[in-house]
Formats: structure tokens, C-alpha cells, sequence
């Protein structure tokens, strides 16, 4: 029994598309000549597969490197973002209560500036508006000893308590209503006293070396001080 391969396409093994053409000699077909041909066109088949395997594998890796582009560009994407988000709240931050100018101090929601200078109560309270506040308005008893904390203890302070118009009738420069606040006149103060000639309407932080929560008084408008500035933060 004689066989005669013969494959047409390209001439190289490598071809998966050949077909095998098997001949034998007339009258000599067998059963083994079936299992063989079945064989040998099993046997393309499967490198047949394995050419549709390589391509599919092909296209998984593909597939892969894309997702693997596409994972690296959203990393990027949000470290941007990250990045981007960082900035604009650090720049969000300097307009947040509790920064303050250079020069002046943070406290809660205010920022304060002392005075190293000294001049009358209405030149004191014009200062501190061309900065951007009022004379310092103490809404509660925290306030104040913040605000002690951080004075010099020999010094008098120009604050935000004046006599408008009526004797006995404080305000504050701010609007805010004064029987709603806490009051700590020094003892014996307001005496309005008598000697001077305009009378006692400014409020200021009286000067002590022995208490350590500072105490209010009364005193003529026109002397020169230092002060006491607050703004909003
Ligand atoms: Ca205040
Ligand atoms: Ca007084």
C-alpha cells in the first residue's frame, strides 16, 4: 500500500490552510487509509486551532495592555484631580475663618491687631476701619481673657464701648447689643469722672499687673492710647 501526500496552498509546513490530498493504488482503500486520512486532517485542525488560539491570546493581550493604558490614565487622572483639589482648598483655606493678616492674631473667628502706637478713641476706631475693622467688641467672657492673654499689662487699651449720645447708654462700635454681652467694669468704674472736662465716654481695657482677666473703664475720649483692632476672619 502506497501514499501520495500532496498539499496544495503554500508549499512550507507552516501553512494551517493546506489540504492534504491522499492517493493510494486503485482498488487498495482500507480501513486504515480512512483513520489515517481522518488523522492527518485532525491534526491541520488542531493547527488551525491553535492559530485561532494564538490569535484569540493575541487579542487578551491586547485587551490587557488597553485596561492596563486605560487604569494608568485614570491613576493619573486622579492624582490630577488629588492635586487640583489640594491646591484649591489650600487657596479656599486663606479665605477661611482663622487666617488672619500678617500683624494680626487669630482667635475663634476674629483676628485682632495691638496697637504699638497710641492716639484719641475716634482716630483709634477710623484706624482700625481703613484695616478692614472696628475697635475690638469683647462678646463674651473668652474673648476677653483672650484678649488679656495677649496685651501688655502696663498698657491701656482703646476698645470698641463708647457713650454716643446719652450718659449711662454704652454701644457697641459694631452694632451689637450691648445688655447682650457680659460687662466687666474695673470697681468703681464708670465714674464718668468729674474732672476731666469731656466727661468719660470710651471704653478701654484697664491696665493691671495683678489680674490676669482684664477689667473695663471709662475715660476721656480725647487722650491718647493704644488700641485694640477686630475683624472678621
Ligand atoms: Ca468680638
Ligand atoms: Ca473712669
Amino acid at each position: 500500500m502506497d501514499y501520495q501526500f500532496h498539499q496544495f496552498g503554500p508549499p512550507d509546513n507552516s501553512s494551517l490552510s493546506g489540504e492534504i490530498k491522499i492517493t493510494t493504488q486503485p482498488g487498495t482503500t482500507c480501513t486504515c487509509q480512512l483513520i489515517l486520512i481522518h488523522a492527518l486532517r485532525c491534526c491541520l485542525k488542531l493547527r488551525e486551532q491553535d492559530c485561532h488560539c494564538f490569535e484569540g491570546m493575541k487579542r487578551i493581550v491586547a485587551f490587557v495592555l488597553y485596561g492596563f493604558l486605560v487604569l494608568l490614565l485614570l491613576i493619573l487622572l486622579m492624582n490630577s484631580l488629588f492635586f487640583c483639589h489640594s491646591h484649591c482648598m489650600t487657596c479656599l483655606n486663606l479665605l477661611k475663618p482663622g487666617i488672619c493678616k500678617d500683624g494680626w492674631m487669630s482667635f475663634r473667628e476674629s483676628c485682632y491687631l495691638l496697637s504699638t502706637t497710641v492716639t484719641t478713641w475716634i482716630k483709634a476706631q477710623s484706624l482700625c476701619i481703613t484695616q478692614g475693622g472696628h475697635l475690638l467688641v469683647l462678646n463674651n467672657v473668652e474673648e476677653l481673657d483672650y484678649i488679656s492673654s495677649v496685651v501688655q499689662i502696663y498698657s491701656n487699651y482703646w476698645i470698641g464701648l463708647v457713650e454716643r449720645h446719652q450718659e449711662g447708654h454704652w454701644t457697641w462700635v459694631d452694632g451689637t447689643d450691648f445688655a447682650s454681652t457680659p460687662t466687666f467694669w474695673d470697681e468703681g468704674q464708670p465714674d464718668n469722672w468729674a474732672f476731666r472736662e469731656n466727661g468719660e465716654d470710651c471704653g478701654q481695657l484697664h491696665a493691671s499687673d495683678r489680674r490676669k482677666r482684664k477689667r473695663w473703664n471709662d475715660a476721656d475720649c480725647s487722650l491718647q492710647y493704644q488700641y485694640i483692632c477686630e475683624s472678621r476672619a
